[in-house]
């Protein structure tokens, strides 16, 4: 049986690391397509260099022309530009938007079956608007945004415990950014929920409180340390997570920005809620109840991404 076909859409930070992961995972061929002449091709080069002393067996190709990314699997989208410090992500609309545009129809033309995650940001409106040019199927496009959200959060949570990471769960929900919404009775160690854990000692309330908002600010966080770009290794490890569990059909339980039409009380839009990933894209939305404080945060969150998707409707009159 022939590998199968990761197409990387955008090749810098973020697409270079994917690019090295896929190939040490042999996830299967790695294109890496990229506008910025000689980018794709030296990264493909670079990293199927590193294939002898690593021992995978992947092809890497680097191209500027879409027809490379013919009958792709996966297509994982960064392509557009990240943020600097200072900014926000929504300051990146104008310019990210027209970036979808072409990659969307690029997509649309030579990989209509892929699975297609979206990394560029701002998140939810990108992976709506990727979405809209490209015509896929719904389920078949999606965003990576709640899978690094909760793998920050794991992270602080582990180190406040002095646990391994590997048994902190995490659940975030709403849009990517300053509006997540971190659920802490769903979030546990070894299945004990966070306010349980308040409850025991472990830690107190206050301290919660404040790991939840440095899980708010982790990419500022990381913009404000590098100055130059933003985070790269987890985002990219985040997305091979998500592309694993569609071509191994794992049916895995992750967060990430899916098309929410009739659930959680929402009609037609891009958010992160938990969704279940196998070899159909998001198979399934887990369609949680929530408290009433709960449900504010993440209405505000919600309203959030609706005022992204009405810019970007202000700006493309094809998507209004
Ligand atoms: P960067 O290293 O600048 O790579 C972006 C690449 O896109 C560059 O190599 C550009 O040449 C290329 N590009 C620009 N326009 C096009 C085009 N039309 N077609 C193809 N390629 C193009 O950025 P990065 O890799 O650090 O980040 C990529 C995106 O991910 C940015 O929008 C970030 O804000 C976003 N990001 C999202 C998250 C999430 O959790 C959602 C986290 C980190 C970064």
């Amino acid at each position: 049986m022939a590998r199968p076909k990761i197409a990387l859409i955008g090749a810098g930070q973020i697409g270079g690391t994917l690019a090295h992961l896929a190939a040490m995972k042999e996830l299967g061929d790695v294109v890496l397509f990229d506008i910025a002449e000689g980018t794709p091709e030296g990264k493909a080069l670079d990293i199927a260099e590193s294939g002898p002393a690593e021992g995978f067996d992947a092809h890497l190709k680097g191209t500027s022309d879409y027809a490379d990314i013919a009958g792709a699997d996966v297509c994982i989208v960064t392509a557009g530009v990240p943020r600097k410090p200072g900014m926000s992500r929504d300051d990146l609309l104008g310019i990210n938007l027209k970036v979808m545009k072409a990659v969307g129809e690029g997509i649309a033309a030579n990989a209509p079956d892929a699975f297609v995650i979206c990394i560029t940001n701002p998140l939810d409106a990108m992976v709506w608007a990727l979405r809209e040019f490209s015509g896929l199927p719904h389920e078949k496009v999606c965003g990576m945004a709640g899978v690094l959200d909760s793998a920050r959060f794991r992270h602080f949570l582990s180190l406040e415990f002095d646990v391994s990471m590997k048994d902190v769960s995490a659940f975030v929900l709403g849009g990517h950014g300053d509006t997540m919404v971190p659920l802490t009775r769903y979030s546990t160690v070894a299945g004990i929920p966070l306010p349980d854990l308040i409850d025991m000692g472990w830690t107190t309330k206050d301290k919660i409180d404040a790991i939840v908002q440095r899980t708010r600010d982790g990419g500022a966080e990381i913009v404000g340390l590098l100055k130059t770009g933003s985070a790269f290794y987890a985002p990219a490890t985040s997305a091979i997570e998500m592309a694993e569990a569609y071509l191994k059909d794992q049916k895995r339980v992750l967060p990430c920005a899916a098309w929410c039409d009739g659930v959680l009380g929402l009609k037609g839009l891009y958010v992160g809620v938990p969704t279940v990933i196998g070899a159909g894209g998001v198979e399934r939305i887990v369609d949680i109840k929530m408290t009433k404080d709960e449900q504010a945060m993440f209405d505000s969150s919600v309203n959030a991404v609706r005022g992204l998707v009405d810019a970007c409707k202000g700006i493309d009159d094809s998507l209004a």
